[in-house]
């Protein structure tokens, strides 16, 4: 008996080791660059105080609630208890809590209120940073209701959406509304012109209402949604295409029976991730709605809300690498493998440098697009601005969402198994950045996007980008700790002007196959560009040129050097396949 007292893990004895979990700190206060950024581009203390002030209420209050919604889904209730049809979808306690606190702090009022003029988006932006991962995915309802915002302003903020634009846009809890975006339905999420089977039937009173089928509508407890449908003429016959949608606002609510008005709600979708937020599947049985585009223009209206629901997504990418990146560095400074802390093995620490270096190019890529968003709402933009916010938009949102995936996956893998266990709340980290790269238009699809506006501006959205990049890179020229970065970039930049010149004589054929690449290769170019520019600030540290240093080392113009290997030849389609179906 005495012997076996002194034998480990014995009976019920599970030992006297525990390991310490990482622990999320301010993550305003964590991240270096973010507040340098701020340092060099809007030192006001308001804004210092007011993002010190909500890091510290993300770490210590509303985290517990995000973990809240991932371990409380959203519940559809069909029937009452009483057998009536009611289509109620009960969300989490914490979920609601999201809701109150967005209107509270800004988080979609301070695009719309412009307290640091130029600068104010690139401040909501930082709000949104350092709450994104915390947030239960409420930054999801946030993107779209800021969209929707968005494009009500653009088409005037008169009846019948001026009380909706002054409840999206409040910070009043109890006024504050959310808006969905409905535009998939089941023949298409990509090709909306012509997967949109949804019909508008003119009212007498001017007004229209909807029938069809809207395949996925995410944080579908919103209050109001745009979407997009075909108005039928009087012998209910539609216009095919893009050239036959327009846009519509529509408010979800109830009759006096409680029912929803002019929507069933078929289910609610089973996803691999974002499971804190309800997606449905939605039934529109003469849903009233008013139509907010000139008749066919529904796409290009719709356009205003991808910027910015683009631009959210984007946050929410550098977000989840930051996050995984402070917690990754604190676990390893608690967990000992091989007689040492992780933080003191060279090669781990190799590893998570790398995921820095990622997430700051994703955190200046991203910054920029909101620089520039900011100059074009407070009047500021050139043309060159604008042509440049349009060619960034969809390159940051492709890049960064996908490299979200990466550096979240590496970031798991260095808890070990820890990694892996979903009640330390880090796989959700991962399932949550998968969708990153597929909603608000799929990395090919965004590719296409880069290739369309190239096209419709002939070139001059590529000019901005040159030039840009070029005067970026002005002021590194004569520090010499930069110069094998801008040795590298001055050559991909380069490349990149030649590919273009030869692809343009090739023809569209040629340009779709390299499109991803060109994209890739505009993200990381420009990304390289704006790490020297920012390590070239006089606050800046050893770190910011260490990161654009490494960051350079990387294949910057993956485009020239896939053309050089004949990737885009005109018999590589045939060549794909048969490997494919092989
Ligand atoms: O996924 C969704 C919501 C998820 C939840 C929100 C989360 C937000 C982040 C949260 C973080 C946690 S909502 C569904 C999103 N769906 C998409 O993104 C659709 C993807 N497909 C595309 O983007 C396609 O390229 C389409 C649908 C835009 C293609 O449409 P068309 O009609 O075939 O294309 P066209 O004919 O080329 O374009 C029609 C007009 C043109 O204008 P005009 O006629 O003046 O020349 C285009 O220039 O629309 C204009 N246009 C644009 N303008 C098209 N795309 C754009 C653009 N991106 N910017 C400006
Ligand atoms: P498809 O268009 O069928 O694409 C399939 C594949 O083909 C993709 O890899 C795509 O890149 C590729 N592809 C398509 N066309 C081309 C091409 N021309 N060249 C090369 N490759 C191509 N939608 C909403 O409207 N509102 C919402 O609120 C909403 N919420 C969502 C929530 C979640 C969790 C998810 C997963 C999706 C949501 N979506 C929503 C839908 C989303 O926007 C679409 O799934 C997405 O746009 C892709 O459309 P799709 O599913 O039809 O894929």
């Amino acid at each position: 008996w005495e012997a076996a007292s002194y034998l480990p893990f014995s009976g019920a004895r599970i030992g006297s080791f525990f390991q310490e979990r990482p622990v999320l700190k301010n993550p305003f206060l964590e991240d270096a660059l973010l507040r340098g950024y701020l340092r060099r581009h809007l030192p006001q203390e308001a804004a210092f105080s007011d993002l010190c002030a909500f890091g510290e209420r993300v770490s210590k209050e509303v985290d517990v609630w995000g973990r809240e919604c991932e371990v409380t889904p959203p519940q559809l209730v069909h029937f009452d208890p009483w057998g009536r049809r009611v289509d109620h979808i009960e969300t989490s306690p914490a979920w609601k809590r999201m809701k109150d606190l967005s209107a509270q702090e800004g988080l979609v009022a301070i695009g719309y209120e412009r307290p640091f003029g130029e600068w104010s988006r690139v401040y909501q932006m930082c709000k949104l940073y350092i709450y994104s991962p915390s947030s239960g995915l409420y930054t999801c309802p946030l993107a779209m209701t800021d969209g929707a915002a968005k494009v009500i302003q653009s088409v005037g903020v008169s009846w019948p959406v001026d009380e909706a634009y002054s409840r999206l846009t409040t910070r009043q809890p109890e006024r504050f509304w959310t808006s969905g975006q409905w535009m998939t339905e089941r023949q298409g999420g990509s090709d909306v012109a012509r997967g949109t089977e949804t019909v508008a039937v003119p009212q007498t009173d001017g007004s229209y209402k909807l029938h069809g089928f809207k395949w996925f509508t995410s944080a579908t407890d919103a209050d109001m949604t745009l979407t997009l449908a075909r108005i039928q003429d009087r012998t209910g016959a539609t216009t095919p295409g893009s050239r036959g949608l327009s846009l519509f606002y529509a408010e979800v609510s109830r009759d006096e029976d409680g029912l929803l008005k002019g929507i069933e709600v078929q289910r609610l979708k089973d996803k691999l991730g974002t499971r804190q937020m309800p997606t449905a599947e939605l039934l529109l049985d003469g849903l009233p709605a008013h139509r907010l585009s000139e008749v066919g223009r529904g796409v290009a209206s719709i356009a205003n809300m991808l910027t910015i629901t683009r631009i959210h997504n984007s946050i929410s990418a550098a977000a989840a690498m930051r996050r995984v990146v402070q917690l990754a560095g604190d676990y390893a400074t608690r967990r000992t493998a091989f007689g040492k802390l992780l933080k003191d093995h060279p090669l781990h620490m190799q590893t998570l440098a790398r995921m820095e270096v990622e997430t700051r190019g994703a955190f200046l890529l991203v910054m920029d697009a909101c620089r520039l968003l900011g100059r074009e709402e407070s009047g500021m933009a050139t043309q060159l601005d604008t042509n440049l916010l349009r060619l960034l938009t969809p390159v940051v949102k492709l890049y960064t969402g996908k490299q979200a995936v990466a550096v979240v996956s590496e970031g798991l893998e260095s808890f070990g198994g820890q990694g892996y266990i979903e009640d330390t709340g880090l796989p959700g980290l991962l399932r949550d950045a998968q969708v990153l790269s597929i909603w608000e238009g799929t990395t090919n699809v965004l590719s296409l996007d880069v290739l369309r506006c190239v096209a419709r501006s002939s070139g001059l959205v590529l000019h901005a980008y040159f030039t840009h990049t070029k005067s970026l890179l002005a002021g590194a020229s004569s520090v010499s700790s930069l110069a094998p970065a801008v040795k590298a970039l001055d050559r991909a930049l380069s490349e990149l002007q030649d590919f273009v010149q030869v692809a343009a004589s090739r023809g569209p054929a040629y340009l779709e196959l390299g499109a991803r690449d060109l994209a890739y290769s505009l993200a990381r170019i420009y990304a390289g560009a704006l790490l020297i520019d920012h390590a070239c600030w006089k606050g800046a540290s050893p770190s910011d040129t260490y990161a654009a240093l490494r960051w350079c080392e990387q294949d910057l113009c993956p485009v020239a050097n896939k053309q050089a290997r004949g990737c885009y030849d005109p018999n590589t389609p045939a060549l794909d396949a048969a490997l494919v179906y092989d």
